[in-house]
């Protein structure tokens, strides 16, 4: 399992939602299926994926307030995965408009500089502690 690039945006203060991006690359097939979080850092982290808004059921629909960061325009919203796959030896990059892992219930803004760690749980391999700059891109 190889984890590069990753980074999440700052959150303005008064903003709750945080996103965290990486590209990942597993040996074998494999699933990305939970992605934890020190409480210092946000109550929770889930993994999502940005979606057209037509393509989503009603139940499944949430908003998340990231302010204006292009996320959220009319046509596009997230939805929680209940896992993401890894296919053996493919790139899966987690980017802005694509997936990310969101980080819900920020315990505190996320400054640029700072670091925190993010515990990857994965189907078959071991879990993976990978180490997220914040940074503006
Ligand atoms: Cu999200």
């Amino acid at each position: 399992m190889t984890v590069s690039d990753a980074w999440a945006r700052s959150s303005p203060s008064g903003v709750t939602m945080g996103a965290a991006y990486f590209d990942i690359t597993s040996v074998d097939n494999d699933l990305l299926v939970a992605v934890s979080v020190s409480s210092d850092v946000a109550a929770r982290a889930e993994i999502h994926e940005v979606v057209k808004a037509m393509d989503m059921g009603d139940d499944e629909m949430h908003d998340h307030d990231l302010g204006d960061d292009g996320m959220h325009d009319d046509a596009m919203s997230m939805q929680e995965m209940d896992a993401l796959d890894l296919p053996a030896g493919t790139l899966v990059q987690l980017v802005p408009g694509g997936y990310h892992i969101m980080l819900i219930d920020l315990a505190k803004s996320l400054v640029v500089g700072e670091t925190f760690d993010l515990t990857l749980d994965f189907d078959q391999a071991p879990d993976l502690t990978v180490t997220i700059e914040v940074s503006d891109r």
